[in-house]
């Protein structure tokens, strides 16, 4: 810094729900007219608690710092609640860490992904994800992406875990088997999720042969002792990847695991904590990081996971689904285009009103992903017309699960 020091003159969140998704965004203005920068803070169960965090509590912090001064700025916003690495927390840092590259990125007038290192790959592969209700809705929807060049489908039946919808598409409510006055819930049952899940993939081989790469997730929905069976008895259909096959709580049984099967293992979207990964990358128990880059505070420390994770064989896969903006999307495009072990991206596509909200969205052509072209992030955001798609708290009922006996579980 000299005289023509640029600082974060003002930091608010943007909430805004163009596909019905609540999504919070974050923008960085600085002393320089008309540069700002964006970041994702997404955590779109808690959306207003990332809020609170972003204005009551970083904004006073922050402002009036040099912007260029990143990591230092990532490092003090970390440490000022003492309490760290919760999921509120580190979205809303992530609002501010990945708005500072934004914004490093236009004073640079590069892309992202330059100031990272130049880009590894001209485009970046992605996957995207099919369920269907029943065995010939899955086989439709995959046909429908492998017809618009994806190469990579995580597929499956019902929802995560096989939760199935009614005709009016209302989620299936206690099963017949269930307690009398169960409550409500979202009522999955493992065994028949594993036999099934077996079924579907040997007709998706039938179907499509070897060239299209699948991939499952399981939600951590099962037993570890039900997840080892599980995942031997998919090995002959060969998943590109198998996801969060047991919880964060039982990442101790990977190793069990791997002395059983070959299964890739992809794993992270509920990470919060370096503790959580470091031991799971280190002892070589994962296959793919999936962590989702707002929740582990962005991209100053996705870019040193990634480093962690080239050391040790590991790819990445960071977790891209329909609740994360496109500016979070862009972030995480970026940060594939830049890393040598880039393994894939999980890709939601955007609706016309996202892109309509968010000039500059990466597009998706032919299996690839290609970013705007434009410094920084290259997403912009037309604030007028995201405050036409407010956001509205409702109770997110799929993930109140359960399992046949009435028992909760996590989602
Ligand atoms: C995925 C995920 C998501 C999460 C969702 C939670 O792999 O895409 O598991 O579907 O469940 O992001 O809000
Ligand atoms: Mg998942």
């Amino acid at each position: 810094g000299g005289v023509n020091v640029v600082t974060i003159r003002n930091i608010k969140t943007i909430l805004t729900a163009p596909r019905g998704v609540d999504l919070a965004v974050v923008k960085v203005e600085t002393s320089e007219p008309g540069l700002y920068g964006l970041g994702c803070a997404t955590f779109t169960q808690r959306y207003r608690a990332v809020a609170s965090a972003v204005e009551d509590y970083l904004k006073p912090l922050l402002e009036g710092r040099c912007v260029e001064e990143i990591e230092d700025i990532w490092q003090t916003a970390m440490g000022s609640s003492y309490w760290r690495n919760g999921p509120v927390l580190n979205n809303a840092v992530s609002g501010v860490d990945e708005a500072l590259w934004d914004i490093k990125g236009k004073m640079a007038n590069m892309p992202l992904y330059n100031l990272l290192g130049g880009k590894c790959r001209t485009g970046v592969a992605y996957y995207r994800h099919v369920f269907g209700r029943d065995m010939e809705e899955a086989v439709e929807g995959v046909r429908r992406y492998v017809e618009q060049g994806c190469r990579y489908i995580r597929c499956q039946l019902g929802l995560y875990g096989g939760t199935l919808r009614d005709e009016t598409g209302r989620l299936a409510g206690p099963g017949k088997n269930a307690p009398e006055n169960s409550p409500f819930g979202v009522y999955y049952d493992p065994a028949r999720y594993c036999r099934e899940t077996v079924e579907l993939f040997q007709r998706l081989r039938q179907e499509f042969g070897w060239e299209v790469e699948f991939l499952h997730d399981v939600h951590e929905r099962l037993t570890p002792i039900e997840a080892i069976s599980f995942a031997k008895s998919l090995e002959p259909y060969r998943l590109f990847f198998l996801e969060d096959l047991l919880p964060p709580e039982q990442s101790a049984w990977l190793e069990r695991l791997r002395g059983q099967t070959a299964a890739p293992i992809a794993m992270g979207e509920l990470f919060n904590n370096p503790a959580e990964w470091t031991g799971l990358i280190t002892g070589r128990l994962i296959d793919y990081i999936r962590v989702h880059v707002s929740q582990i505070g962005g991209i100053t420390p996705a870019k040193k996971l990634a480093s962690l994770c080239e050391a040790f064989g590991v790819r990445t896969a960071w977790h891209g689904p329909n609740d994360l903006s496109p500016v979070g999307a862009a972030a995480q495009i970026h940060l594939d285009a830049a890393i040598p072990n880039f393994g894939i991206q999980e890709f939601a596509g955007f609706t016309e009103e996202e892109q309509e909200v968010f000039p500059g969205c990466p597009e998706a052509r032919n299996g690839y992903l290609y970013l705007s072209g434009r410094p920084g992030l290259g997403v912009d955001i037309d604030e007028e017309k995201a405050a036409k798609y407010p956001c509205s708290f409702r109770e997110h009922s799929w993930l109140l699960a359960r399992r046949p006996d009435g028992t909760a579980v996590r989602p």
